[in-house]
């Protein structure tokens, strides 16, 4: 991009639009203009990538969430104008940096969703023809407040200051029909900007709108609420993300959103597919779709029905779905795993539920044929106790199963989907989840990269993360190891900066920085690290653990605001906060923080600023974790169980490089059935006082009733004595608690001969290139959707 073309169309953007100048523009036009006339530069390039796609093998990435982050930033970089741009505004006095006050686009929840936009990322990286689909929430997940120590939750209206990075396409609008009402979905169409390549992704957002917005005769008879009624109703369905995490609450405007977004993209392939190929006879040679955990498994029976309306017989369109769908789970949690009542389903989208109840019958005509037995059948079949179960139907129809890291792929054969691995051992695959290193190093992390790019000679890595490796070689070098440590102790100030003006809090970037961020839930095991913090007090206050390396304990989470429990333990770190915070002897060895609100641009300042990252979920729970492979590419040693990505993590970074500890999944299984806490609470003394702070009347929870969940002695009791839903300490806390405290402390005690530290650190960054999610979409490319890169397409 030539500067002075770039100068005079941000000039004239801000002269037509706000009447203004670059040097008066208020923050939020400067970011509308700065990114609308880099949109200008490269919309020929995204229309030329749109009609590519189409003329070959494509797939379709289906995801109720997206979690984008802030676009401005990595758009320039990937674009390749982010020097020029921030040239231009220079010389007006005016700063890239000053659009950090614009919206995160966070219309995801947490990994599932971050994960999408990763992929999104690389595949335009990479050349692949693939596209994103999703919904266009209005509103976002929720903007986290603390107050008094409690999580309180706010609208997050993300286009406020509007989104230049969208482009409505009215002329792709479908019409989405339910039993009650017919609603227009409209495309926003948003580019995925590829590194180093011309090409460009795309993601579509369907946002929901009437069909006939207003009743004028209601208008006309004073009924002014009533006029609008349909517009609400309509709009209703793209208003809001929810936001559980992990949780299936079988909700009837999720149902609704579920089928709006997955209908909308089966139409529109099908009507792309004809539009160039004339029928549909074909359409499974040249799409894939893949269907981000069950959220979009509905668009099964709906393509099979649209197929129908098309003039195909059921079998014919099953079998095209067969080839088309594919599916990838998320989790082996009982709560998220999505079952509809067939009632709800029926009385909603009654013409689909017919496709439901052909598909499971199918099933069971399929299975008698192989000669299952019928007990057998009825475990594993789609519809049964009058519900759909989501991941049963995806599995019977899918070409493609995938867990998210070795060891959850492994669980799912073995343990969660036993039975379908052993009917169909071909389908299942591994994918080992990835990120990308675009937005993950060299966007956040600039200081780092300009050291990577000096010792490697070149910028490759950017595109080649295995590049890595050869840096392995500086491991002993102390000139670069010295650097590397002054490169942390910089990130560290910036996020000491980032979290006084956030919170308010002043931290020394002299001390460990020990991170946990993630979403609040209790098989990760906040809970544990809060223990363990208490632990620790203690231990300095008794003299039983001396030499401590003073610690900045960091926490940045958000808890569905229904999940009382995990509330109850954001409440429960400030009161840990104030205790160690204030008391003489703790003050200056142990600080405890909260970093409200934490979303993608927080975690771009606190993935780099890590000594210690915490991955502590309870073996067997966490799918895969994604965050602990962005504290690893930024230099952290992993604190962490043996559990998903972690596992991983060790075998290419070394054991010896990291913190392992706890119960591993084998173990477990031997333990759990005669697991009792109590023995430990009771017996162990140390643990026993830890345990007691939690009912001590000097911490205050707020006075929820302690019967009640969201109360500290009801934290007490899951721990001890269990719920009514499960067995005491579920997630085996108190069973991990020492043996995390003395990783812990091996670790606080190696932090304090800093070359030998920082050491483990760097050969942690030169391990991760097996973390790329450039790595992980080649896989699926190759393996599951089979398509190329539109640069080696055959003429
Ligand atoms: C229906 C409610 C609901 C919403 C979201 C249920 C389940 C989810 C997701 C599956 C939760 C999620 O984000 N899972 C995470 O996916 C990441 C990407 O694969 C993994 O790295 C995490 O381990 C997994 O928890």
């Amino acid at each position: 991009m030539d500067k002075s073309i770039f100068a005079k169309a941000l000039e004239s953007q801000l002269r037509s639009k706000y009447n203004t100048t670059v040097e008066n523009a208020l923050d939020w036009q400067l970011h509308e203009c700065v990114s609308s006339a880099v949109m200008e530069h490269i919309s020929p390039n995204h229309a030329q990538s749109l009609e590519k796609h189409l003329s070959g093998r494509r797939a379709m990435y289906l995801s109720m969430e997206f979690l984008m982050g802030r676009a401005v930033h990595n758009n320039l970089m990937c674009a390749g104008v982010y020097e020029d741009v921030e040239d231009v505004l220079k010389q007006h006095g005016r700063s890239l940096g000053e659009l950090e006050t614009i919206e995160d686009a966070a219309l995801g929840n947490g990994g599932l969703g971050r994960l999408a936009a990763c992929f999104l990322d690389s595949a335009a990286t990479l050349d692949l023809p693939l596209d994103g689909y999703g919904i266009r929430y209005k509103y976002g997940l929720f903007k986290q407040k603390i107050v008094d120590g409690f999580q309180k939750e706010e609208a997050d209206n993300w286009t406020k200051y509007g989104d230049p990075w969208s482009v409505r396409c009215q002329q792709d609008a479908v019409n989405i029909q339910y039993a009650d009402m017919t609603v227009r979905a409209v495309p926003y169409d948003m580019p995925i900007i590829g590194y180093g390549t011309d090409n460009v992704g795309n993601l579509r957002l369907w946002q929901a709108e009437a069909v006939d917005d207003f009743d004028f005769n209601k208008f006309n008879d004073g009924d002014y609420t009533g006029a609008q009624a349909k517009k609400n109703a309509a709009e209703d369905i793209s208003r809001v993300l929810y936001p559980n995490d992990n949780t299936s609450e079988g909700k009837k405007l999720r149902l609704r959103q579920e089928y709006f977004f997955s209908a909308a993209s089966v139409a529109d392939a099908i009507r792309k597919h004809k539009a160039r190929f004339g029928s549909l006879d074909e359409l499974e040679k040249y799409l894939t779709i893949q269907l981000n955990d069950t959220h979009p498994v509905i668009a099964i029976p709906e393509l099979i029905r649209q197929l129908v309306c098309e003039g195909y017989d059921f079998e014919t369109a099953f079998e095209k779905a067969h080839k088309i769908f594919n599916y990838t789970n998320h989790t082996i949690m009982a709560e998220a795993l999505e079952k509809w009542d067939c009632s709800l389903v029926e009385s909603v989208i009654p013409k689909v539920y017919t496709y439901i109840l052909m598909i499971n019958e199918r099933f069971i005509r399929d299975m008698y044929s192989k000669g299952m037995d019928k007990k057998d059948i009825a475990a594993i079949q789609p519809v049964a106790g009058g519900r759909v179960n989501m991941a049963y139907m995806a599995i019977y129809v899918s070409s493609y199963i995938n867990g998210v890291a070795e060891i959850h792929t492994e669980i799912l054969k073995k343990d969660a989907l036993k039975k379908w691995y052993e009917l169909y051992p071909e389908r299942f695959q591994n994918k080992t989840n990835g990120i990308t290193q675009r937005r993950w190093l060299a966007l956040c992390n600039k200081e780092l990269s300009a050291l990577i790019t000096r010792l490697l000679g070149d910028s490759g890595w950017i595109t080649d993360l295995d590049r890595l490796k050869e840096l392995a070689k500086y491991a002993d070098d102390e000139n670069v190891l010295g650097e590397f440590i002054r490169i942390k102790k910089t990130k560290k100030q910036q996020l000491a900066d980032f979290i006084k003006q956030n919170d308010g809090i002043e931290i020394n970037p002299d001390t460990i920085f020990d991170i946990q961020i993630k979403r609040l839930h209790e098989y990760k095991r906040q809970l544990l690290n809060a223990l363990s913090i208490i632990y620790i007090y203690y231990g300095i206050k008794d003299g039983s653990i001396r030499d401590f390396t003073p610690t900045t304990f960091i926490f940045g989470a958000k808890s569905a605001p229904g999940y009382r429990r995990a509330k109850a333990i954001i409440k429960l770190l400030g009161e840990i906060g104030k205790m160690v915070n204030s008391d003489e002897q703790t003050k200056d060895l142990l600080k405890v923080v909260f970093v409200q609100n934490y979303n993608v641009s927080a975690a771009e300042k606190l993935v780099c600023a890590a000594d210690v990252s915490e991955q502590i979920s309870t073996a067997g729970t966490e799918a895969s974790g994604t965050g602990n492979m962005k504290l690893m590419l930024n230099g952290a040693v992993t604190l962490g169980t043996y559990d998903g990505a972690n596992v991983e993590i060790v075998q290419e970074a070394g054991e010896e490089n990291n913190y392992i500890f706890g119960a591993r999944v084998e173990e477990l299984a031997d333990i759990m059935p005669d697991y009792d806490p109590r023995k430990l609470v009771f017996e162990n003394e140390k643990i026993g006082r830890v345990l007691e702070k939690l009912i001590d009347s000097n911490f205050d929870d707020g006075g929820v009733p302690s019967d009640q969940e969201g109360s500290f002695k009801e934290l007490y009791k899951a721990l001890t004595d269990g719920a009514s839903w499960h067995v005491p300490d579920h997630y085996y806390v108190v069973g991990d608690l020492e043996s995390y405290v003395a990783a812990k402390l091996r670790c606080n005690s190696d932090y304090k001969d800093k070359l030998a530290f920082a050491r483990k650190c760097w050969l942690n960054m030169c391990s991760a290139g097996k973390f790329s999610s450039d790595r992980t979409i080649r896989d699926y490319a190759q393996n599951i959707w089979k398509i190329v890169p539109v640069s080696k397409r055959g003429v």
